[in-house]
């Protein structure tokens, strides 16, 4: 019987379009996934969406929705962009479809009925936009995950006896193998020594989620809820016979693969729900860093994100896929920019391995009539030849180790280390000189030469399959090999490619691009930000910061030269940005917009025309007289044809409606903020 394997990814949030972040952890697991499939494991690859909870139910209100509605739409980008991409995921759960619904709440019947859930009353701090209590924190603390300002709930829930499990989890961690990399394993022991406090794991202030089962007036606390989709994709909580199959033979998870600031929920709720249900633990739950863009985590808050589809338009997916396993160190922060993007492909594929296909190729089908040659045993054989083979075997057996620890960067450097020294092996034999001779042992050095490099590719191609399915496979086809997924990837060595094989047609797999790249790419980003921007530009209005890097009014660290410091800015380029108190004189909708009012708002010195997209949160009228936070230093711009001149600052809550700044004393018109 094969060995099965069980893959995942984190389930992603509704309230947000697919970004090259979410691409990262699915790209790494199809990868892992394909790579399994090669050597002969029986792989379930799971990924899917969360779409309970109140961060979507606000976010769906915000864009007029209903949830389902909202999830329905950007769920459906996630299916559409993965199937476009190639990804070879065996399911792909949503968490408001019934299968999910019906077996989450068999999870936590069963947890209550072991006696792990009591009822309480909460009183704390909540961020929703991680969904997370944040314990010990006062009003108006911010989350400690991501800084945005926590909000007070005092509600009645259902409480997990989280308490309980605290040895039992320091157990689990004492397996290295369990939480990876260390780091992030030391973190999650430092957490839970800390000590564990109970957990609310219902709410009952909104609707959007599942009921709890037997009180529906409270539904599941959505990080339940999403975390259960790992089992209940597969079955569990089914009266099928075949779903209950399934989830004996998947469960437990090989790999629950997630983004470094999810390790909490994963490393200690979910085992210690788990635990709490007599359910066996995954084995092991791997966190990858973050994609940074202009030094700042890319997310959709931040309106730094790339979206995958430009990559995929102007160089494909696995161009973006090998860029992100072999730029990225698996584990830690990673750069994302197109210029490395751009540089990478042209010297790693277009001169790297695309150049080693097609120089190999041609030169086989020139001077052997498209067969692979026989190499010679005797005469023409140097200890060059040998170096390759060497170095092809234990590029093999290196590639599998590190790939198995999750090191997808050095193995794609140890495999690259081959394809390099093939080109240094090609140049140094010449054998497009040899083929200009006729003797006898030119023709034999020449063959083994070519059937050498060949070779040589064919194991590198091997190896990079799962990396990129879609040109390796096509390497394959060129070399005469067939259908390579149905390689057997665990038999791959030295000596295999048969003599005489007939090459099919050979055509370019990596076609060098220039500059005018990097152009276009950043050209469809702006593009897609414009007609956003004619939203969010009336949005724009309503962010403390602009959405976009176009427009970066407030110090945003970027590129326009302001000075970083691990994403901090100094007080110097604080200053240059020119905050004022104005008070509204003239406040009136702008014709033909839901979004935009037109200010009039003195700052002291003068009068501004400031266009802001508020319209929808605040009535022209009653904004005449009050007192307002104005950036006064912005480049003006136009919105609908009016000019606006400064920006208007508001508390961008996720989804939800901009609030305005103001002060709780008086303060004089003019009054500079710093
Ligand atoms: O957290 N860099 O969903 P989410 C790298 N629904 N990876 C990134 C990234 C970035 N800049 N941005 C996103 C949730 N990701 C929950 C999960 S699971 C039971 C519930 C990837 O939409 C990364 O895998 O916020 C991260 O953990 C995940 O997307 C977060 O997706």
């Amino acid at each position: 019987m094969s060995k099965k394997f069980y893959i995942t990814t984190p389930i992603y949030y509704v309230n947000a379009r697919p970004h090259i972040g979410h691409t990262y952890t699915t790209i790494a697991c199809d990868t892992v996934a394909r790579r399994q499939r090669m050597l002969g494991a029986d792989t379930f690859f799971l990924t899917g969406t969360d779409e309970h909870g109140q961060k979507i139910e606000r976010a769906a209100q915000a864009a007029g929705k209903t949830p389902q509605q909202y999830a329905d739409e950007i769920s459906g980008e996630f299916r559409k962009l993965w199937k476009r991409m190639g990804i070879s995921n065996d399911d792909f759960i949503r968490t408001t479809e019934e299968r999910h619904k019906k077996r989450a709440q068999e999870l936590f019947r069963r947890i209550r009925d072991n006696g792990y859930i009591y009822k309480g009353t909460y009183t704390g701090q909540y961020c929703v936009s991680d969904e997370l209590y944040v314990d010990g924190a006062q009003p108006g603390d911010p989350c400690p995950s991501c800084g945005r300002i926590t909000e007070t709930v005092h509600e009645e829930n259902y409480f997990f006896k989280l308490s309980a499990f605290q040895d039992k989890l320091l157990e689990l961690y004492a397996n290295p193998q369990f939480v990876r990399p260390e780091t992030r394993r030391n973190e999650v022991i430092s957490f839970v020594r800390s000590g564990l406090r109970d957990l609310s794991i219902s709410r009952s202030t909104f609707s959007w989620g599942i009921p709890v089962p037997d009180d529906p007036k409270h539904v599941i606390y959505v990080w339940l809820d999403a975390l259960a989709n790992y089992i209940t994709a597969i079955g569990y909580g089914s009266s099928h016979a075949g779903a209950q199959e399934a989830f004996k033979k998947y469960w437990p998870a090989d790999v629950h693969m997630i983004g470094k600031e999810i390790v909490r929920f994963h490393c200690v709720y979910w085992p210690a729900f788990l635990l709490a249900a007599g359910l066996p633990l995954p084995k092991a739950i791997v966190a990858h860093g973050w994609l940074l863009f202009e030094e700042s985590k890319m997310s959709k808050s931040r309106g730094n994100i790339v979206r995958t589809e430009t990559i995929l338009d102007v160089l494909g997916a696995d161009a973006l896929r090998y860029f992100l396993l072999r730029e990225v160190v698996f584990g830690q922060d990673g750069s994302f920019s197109f210029d490395a993007l751009v540089q990478r492909y042209n010297s790693d594929l277009a001169n790297g391995l695309g150049n080693l296909a097609s120089r190999t190729l041609t030169m086989i089908n020139r001077y052997f009539k498209g067969e692979v040659p026989y190499p010679s045993h005797a005469a023409a054989r140097t200890s060059s030849d040998d170096a390759i083979s060497e170095i092809a075997s234990k590029t093999i057996t290196e590639f599998g180790t590190l790939f198995d620890q999750f090191q997808f960067s050095r193995a794609l450097e140890a495999t690259w280390g081959l394809v390099a020294a093939v080109d240094k092996y090609i140049v140094e034999n010449e054998p497009w000189a040899l083929g200009e001779k006729q003797d006898n042992e030119s023709r034999a050095r020449l063959a083994t030469v070519l059937y050498t490099s060949a070779e040589a590719l064919r194991i590198a191609t091997a190896l990079a399959h799962p990396v990129m399915p879609d040109a390796t496979a096509r390497i394959w086809e060129q070399m005469g090999l067939g259908d390579i997924q149905k390689f057997p990837l665990a038999d791959l060595a030295w000596g295999q490619l048969r003599l005489g094989t007939k090459l099919g047609d050979i055509r370019p797999v990596f076609p060098r691009a220039d500059k005018s790249a990097i152009e276009r790419m950043q050209q469809m980003e702006d593009q897609q930000r414009g007609p956003v921007d004619e939203e969010s530009k009336e949005a724009g209005s309503r962010h403390t910061m602009p959405a976009t890097a176009k427009a970066p009014a407030v110090a945003v660290p970027s590129a326009a030269g302001v000075a970083v410091d691990g994403g901090k800015i100094s007080i110097d380029d604080f200053s240059k940005v020119e905050l004022r108190v104005g008070v509204v004189k003239v406040a009136e909708r702008v014709p033909k917009s839901d979004k935009l009012l037109r200010l009039e708002i003195d700052i002291g010195t003068e009068v501004r025309q400031v266009v802001a997209g508020i319209a929808e949160a605040y009535a022209p009228e009653p904004l005449v007289g009050r007192k307002v936070v104005i950036v006064a230093n912005l480049a003006p711009r136009k919105l609908r044809g009016l000019e606006s001149n400064g920006m208007i600052v508001a508390a961008s809550l996720e989804g939800g409606r901009p609030v305005l700044a103001s002060f709780l004393e008086d303060v004089p018109v003019g009054a500079r903020l710093k």
